[in-house]
């Protein structure tokens, strides 16, 4: 059996054996579709059937999530955490409040959390949860009501040697510290390292909200660079208004680039003369208020109900929202309207007609697992001040992150040139965050 008949019978397998879910079908896939030859070089890691062993998350937990709203009736969400591979260190990865959220998305996102943390070299295992919950229009006192709930059944799974929550979509600063707070009552225990993500007055770090906005576009400036180019004088589009979104912006700004467009699942707004970060940050992070809310403070700006962002003309795009949100005709839009490099902020955002569409097409491509790795790698940094009751100034810390992320971009760039794929990035971070998974489970023997 050549090596790639042995990954289609693989991926056979795991669509079998894991029916109806097909975000995590598609992360795999697209995985066993890179890593074809590093298992030549290396038969040591199908004689240990690492492939399949990486395929099967170590555990899954489903649990029942029930809550009182305002008006006292009672709700019942699920709750998930999937701890997908720890052979790096305790699983890590974030939590996704989201009515779209099932075992599919959950798996998916683990499976991704696990290369990810991989490529950012720093001691932390794959995991990822959430529930099918949905804070839009929840008061706070409901929000708070249904962390506590989900953190009583959680609390028993984790811990800052075992498992490491932190945010994601639909989770933030304010969920973060509601979890934080139940765990630390239920345990009776200030165990700062259990969650990251937390606010700066509990043990937080500087730089972790910012992290992955600004990760990715030190990952898309380093590609630039590469190709002896700048932000400078760029129009962008973002996607998305929430954590990712807005900091990619700000500091696409600082760099000289500019943003004209973003958006929310309604619409997107389209604003010529750059977005006003301010003004989305007190939309989005103080006023929880909708994209269209925008273009009362800015009547210059326009708002475009249920359009996608990507039909306005740009040179660099990065989709920040979430998975598959840029299809075969978006990608066809975004060429036609003058792109030439896309960096996924958000995790999965391009499905894998579009990836190939760029590919065709030349457009420069980033992948989320290693342009918006800033964020879990901020997140370690977190941990690594909590366990050594420190913490760093925000330039200090906005200076490693900006290291990692160099760190990161020149390994998948090397690891692609070295498998004779060069320009690459999806082989370069599928094969690199591979070999450091497998490598470590070679040595921890068949467990
Ligand atoms: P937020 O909840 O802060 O923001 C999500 C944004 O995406 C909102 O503008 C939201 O619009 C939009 N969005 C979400 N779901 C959909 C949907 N189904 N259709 C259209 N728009 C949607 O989440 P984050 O910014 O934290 O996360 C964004 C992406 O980045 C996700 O893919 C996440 O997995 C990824 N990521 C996040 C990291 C982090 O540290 N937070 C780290 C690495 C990756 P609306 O409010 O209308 O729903
Ligand atoms: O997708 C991701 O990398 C995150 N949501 C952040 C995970 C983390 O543990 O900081």
């Amino acid at each position: 059996m050549t090596v790639r008949d042995k990954l289609t019978a693989i991926f056979a397998d795991v669509t079998r054996r894991n029916p109806g879910e097909d975000e995590f079908h598609q992360a795999v896939r697209e995985v066993l579709d890179s890593v074809a030859p590093a298992l030549q070089k290396h038969p040591e890691y199908a004689d240990a059937k690492i492939i399949e062993r990486i395929c099967e998350p170590e555990r899954q937990i489903i649990f029942r999530v029930p809550w009182e709203d305002d008006r006292g009736e009672v709700h019942i969400n699920r709750g998930f955490r999937v701890e997908f591979n720890s052979a790096l260190g305790p699983y890590k990865g974030g939590l996704r409040f989201h009515p779209s959220v099932y075992l599919g998305i959950v798996k998916f996102l683990g499976f991704e959390q696990l290369f990810k943390n991989a490529l950012t070299g720093m001691p932390i295992g794959g995991g990822k949860g959430g529930s099918d919950f949905d804070p839009k229009g929840r008061s706070d006192r409901e929000v708070m009501r249904f962390c506590q709930s989900f953190m009583t059944e959680l609390y028993r799974h984790i811990g800052e040697y075992t498992d490491v929550p932190a945010g994601d979509i639909g989770v933030g600063g304010r969920e973060i510290g509601y979890l934080f707070g139940q765990y630390k009552r239920i345990t009776n225990r200030y165990e700062s390292g259990v969650l990251t993500g937390k606010g700066l007055s509990y043990g937080g770090a500087q730089v972790r909200r910012e992290a992955t906005g600004y990760g990715a576009v030190f990952f898309a400036e380093e590609m630039l660079h590469a190709a002896g180019d700048s932000f400078d004088g760029k129009r962008v589009v973002v996607s998305g208004s929430g954590n990712v979104a807005i900091y990619a912006i700000e500091k696409i700004h600082q760099l000289g680039g500019t943003v004209v467009a973003c958006s929310d699942s309604s619409g997107y707004i389209l604003d010529d003369q750059g977005i006003d970060v301010a003004l989305l940050k007190d939309l989005k992070e103080v006023r929880r208020a909708r994209i269209d809310a925008y273009v009362q403070a800015r009547p210059h700006a326009r708002f475009n109900a249920g359009r996608p962002v990507w039909e306005v003309p740009c040179q660099v795009a990065l989709p920040c929202a979430t998975q598959n949100e840029i299809g075969a005709t978006d990608a066809a839009a975004l060429i036609k309207g003058g792109c030439v490099m896309v960096v996924e902020g958000a995790n999965m955002p391009t499905s894998p007609e579009a990836i190939r569409a760029f590919a065709a097409a030349g457009v420069r491509f980033a992948p989320g697992k290693a342009a918006n790795a800033g964020g879990v790698a901020a997140s370690a940094l977190e941990m690594q001040q909590n366990a050594s009751r420190d913490s760093w100034t925000f330039t200090h810390s906005e200076q490693r992150l900006r290291e990692i992320m160099r760190d990161i971009h020149d390994r998948c760039h090397a690891t692609a040139e070295e498998y004779g794929m060069p320009g690459d990035y999806v082989a370069g971070a599928n094969i690199d965050g591979f070999r450091r998974v497998a490598e470590a489970m070679l040595a921890h023997g068949l467990i």
